[in-house]
């Protein structure tokens, strides 16, 4: 049988075409999602007139079964899909018109807040300061703006060291001109002779922080850049604490693979002193670019206290001994993250400096 013969039987039937023409009229009468829902409930529902009709056929007898369960089935197949048809537009047309006259539309996704990082530098000093803190170091901080004494007397650096010059260091006007001796520290270092003036050895403490040199700014240069120093005063300290510590520092820092050497140098402030390397990790000691063809890249600068500093804030160089050492974060920040440029940590390009 066609649906069209199919419908002409149902309609021709007492019962099936009056649930049918029924049917038909509430379709057509649903003005909302709501009213098919009860369209459904009132002929499919438990209690639903075609539902008990479908019920009936049961009791029907057997030439009489076949015929009704065909048209009945058919009716119910036929009510179904017209409620989902109706259904569907009219829920289509709700959310339309819900849409076009609610202006906030709760469903759309927030906007989201861009996240800010540390800066790269902040997080370089944080790392410094956790391995030595593991080591039983404290951490010291002190004024930007210093004494020349703090700076370079009390360090041992001689009145004509190059280093002491307008051109190196930038001194500071104070009103009335009275004073010649105010600087922006050039190190940390100082922060380490306040400590030491005030503070009784045995003493293990790191000095981070900020320090100007009256440098032109290039690729690895800044005017202003950061430091972090450290000093170790205790009985007996020697150079081999020394080495011990600054390697567990190199391998903590870039990697337990790496190998790390001292190299004799000078500074005004230790004696022996010594500049450390770590073996390059771009060429794997080969030598390349970054390492200008030796395989090793300088990390830091340290050596024994020299006794003259140790005059200088009260202690007794006889009865005690020290190292210490000093780093740039900038540098570490440039070897450990392959930054080509120096500059690029003060441009504030949040391109750059979200991706650390
Ligand atoms: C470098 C070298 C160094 C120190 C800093 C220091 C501090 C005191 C006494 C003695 Cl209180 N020395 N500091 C020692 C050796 C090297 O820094 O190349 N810094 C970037």
């Amino acid at each position: 049988m066609t649906e069209d013969e199919l419908r002409e039987e149902i309609s021709a039937d007492p019962e099936l075409g009056t649930i049918y023409r029924e049917a038909s009229i509430a379709l057509e009468n649903a003005a909302d999602s709501s009213a098919i829902e009860s369209v459904r409930v009132d002929f499919l529902g438990r209690k639903g007139s075609l539902s008990a009709l479908l019920q009936g056929i049961k009791e029907l007898p057997q030439d009489e079964r076949r015929r009704a369960g065909r048209l009945g089935n058919y009716l119910k197949s036929w009510l179904e899909r017209s409620l989902e048809e109706k259904g569907n537009k009219l829920r289509r047309q709700e959310l339309e018109s819900t849409l076009s006259q609610q202006r906030l539309d709760i469903t759309l996704p927030g906007r989201s807040m861009p996240y800010g990082t540390r800066h790269l530098l902040s997080r370089i000093i944080e790392e410094i300061e956790d391995i030595f803190i593991g080591m039983g170091y404290r951490v010291v901080e002190g004024p930007e703006v210093e004494l020349d004494y703090y700076n370079f007397e009390a360090l041992n650096t001689p009145e004509w060291h190059p280093s002491k010059s307008l051109s190196d260091t930038f001194y500071v006007d104070m009103p009335g001109g009275e004073y010649d001796d105010v600087l922006l520290r050039t190190q940390t270092s100082p922060v380490q002779i306040r400590v030491m003036e005030t503070t009784p050895p045995p003493l293990y403490v790191i000095s981070p922080g900020k320090a100007y040199r009256h440098d032109v700014p290039d690729a690895t240069h800044s005017p202003m850049f950061h430091q972090v120093e450290g000093l170790a005063v205790d009985e007996d300290i020697t150079l081999g604490d020394l080495k011990g510590t600054l390697e567990h520092f190199a391998k903590r820092m870039f990697g337990e693979d790496r190998s790390v050497r001292f190299r004799p140098h000078f500074f005004p402030f230790t004696e022996p002193s010594a500049e450390v390397d770590v073996s390059c990790n771009i060429c794997g000691g080969t030598g390349c670019r970054v390492c200008k063809g030796t395989g090793w890249l300088e990390i830091l600068g340290a050596g024994m206290v020299d006794p003259n500093v140790f005059e200088y804030v009260g202690y007794d160089p006889e009865a005690i001994s020290g190292f210490a050492f000093g780093m740039g974060v900038e540098r570490i920040a440039l070897l450990k993250y392959g930054v080509p440029d120096i500059r690029y940590f003060f441009d504030n390009d949040l391109r750059l400096l979200g991706q650390y």
